[in-house]
């Protein structure tokens, strides 16, 4: 093995034992309970490996070969890398890896084609969108005009009926699809239509479904859209952090909107780590995995579904579904909060047209990228769909939960995430 001056637990261990106890609870939490957390996954001991480098050290402000300080060579191969990867996993004319987050990404994105002032018609946030789509109490609902579409109430999928008729009434200079929050596919070729329509750029805010259109689980926006934005820690299993694919004509829009419009020195671990994971994505072992995932995602709707909560829109196309938990009547903050106490971790969430404050919410929202990395398939999600009715169901509280833990524990045993 090379010599490689990367993380050492026992020095860690030895100089500040509080923080090393911090990350060995995180692992013995990680690997004592399910997680369900629709945007998390687990990343490869690869993709660790390059977020706790040297390269943490580095500045580099600026883009490969054209830096603002000296002594990048090391670096720029990692970013250059990354680039060639992302470009050639996703057909896209430019990638740029420099964002830290989803919503720096879209930030960037927002820098380069629009003007403060300027129209934007974007998922509304109840509706499954994200704060960066036009929340009042976000940049996107601060500096742009934004005008929120929504789902239709009867099949709780996208009104294209109301996305075309509200973009032909308010004429965006852009319009967004994607979202955190929507079980469905997402038809993109219907949003290139209306966009060209009325001359807007269309984005498409793929952070939650990048990694299963990097396993060719789920259709790729990157023909029809002008930008798309997109996290690399959710299915696609990288380190936290964001990233920008474009037409090679906007290439240096983006650029200069990420750096130095939008953000300083990027962050060169975390740029190395992007490009392992991106790797690790373009093998067939990723295809396989992202097709599971969406199965898997499809079979915990369904028992769920079995267990009483109905699947907003009837299912899922994708790694996450939607509960409405009405019909039980128990809150989406109830269902989290006995979840938790079991070991099952899952979000409320605000479902189409919800009664309930966002506090409270009327449904949780579930995801199978992190089980399907642990292995889990279809029989699994079935027993996590038991598991998790009897939580959400648990009234008598703290006995039967801490019951159900000690089931959660022995499953989880059998599918290790970070075996020893
Ligand atoms: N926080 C992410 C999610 O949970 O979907 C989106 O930003």
């Amino acid at each position: 093995m090379a010599t490689f001056w990367g993380p050492d637990f026992g020095e860690l261990e030895r100089t500040d034992p509080e923080i090393a106890s911090v990350l060995l609870g995180e692992l013995a939490r990680l690997r004592g309970g399910l997680q369900l957390i629709a945007s998390e996954n687990l990343t490869s001991p690869a993709v660790l490996a390059a977020l706790g480098s040297t390269l943490t050290n580095k500045y580099a402000d600026g883009y490969p070969d054209r830096r603002f300080y000296p002594g990048c060579a090391e670096v720029d191969r990692a970013e250059s890398l990354a680039i060639e990867r992302a470009m050639a996993l996703f057909g896209a004319g430019h990638a740029n890896l420099q964002p830290h987050s989803g919503t720096s990404a879209n930030l960037a994105a927002y820098a380069a084609l629009v003007q403060p002032g300027d129209t934007v018609l974007a998922m509304d946030l109840p509706h499954g969108g994200h704060f960066t789509h036009g929340s009042k109490v976000n940049f996107s609902g601060r500096w742009y005009g934004t005008v929120g579409y929504h789902v239709r109430e009867d099949t709780e999928t996208i009104d294209y009926d109301e996305v075309r008729d509200l973009a032909l009434a308010h004429r965006p200079k852009m319009i967004i699809c994607g979202a955190t929050a929507y079980p469905r596919l997402i038809d993109f070729g219907a949003f290139r239509d209306i966009a060209d329509e009325v001359g807007a750029y269309l984005m498409v805010d793929a952070a939650h479904i990048i990694g299963l259109v990097a396993g060719g689980a789920v259709p790729s926006p990157v023909p029809y859209a002008d930008v798309v934005c997109a996290t690399t820690h959710k299915v696609l299993r990288g380190p936290r952090g964001g990233m920008i694919l474009c037409r090679a004509e906007l290439a240096e829009r983006i650029d200069k909107a990420v750096f130095p419009f939008t953000q300083g020195g990027p962050l060169m671990h975390v740029i190395a780590a992007k490009a392992v994971a991106l790797h690790e994505a373009a093998r067939p072992e990723f295809r396989r995995y992202a097709h599971q995932v969406v199965a898997n995602g499809r079979a915990l709707a369904a028992a769920l579904a079995a267990e009483g909560m109905r699947p907003v829109s009837g299912g899922t196309d994708t790694h996450l579904a939607l509960l409405d938990l009405r019909d039980l009547g128990v809150t989406g903050a109830e269902a989290e909060q006995r979840c938790a106490a079991a070991r099952i971790l899952l979000n409320k969430t605000a479902i189409p047209y919800d009664p309930r404050k966002p506090a409270f919410a009327s449904g949780i929202r579930v995801g199978t990228p992190s089980v399907t990395t642990q292995g889990m398939r279809e029989p699994e999600m079935r027993e996590i769909a038991g598991l998790v009715g009897r939580a959400v169901r648990a009234v008598s509280g703290a006995p039967a939960l801490a019951e159900l833990a000690e089931e959660i524990g022995t499953l989880v045993a059998k599918f290790s995430a970070y075996p020893t």
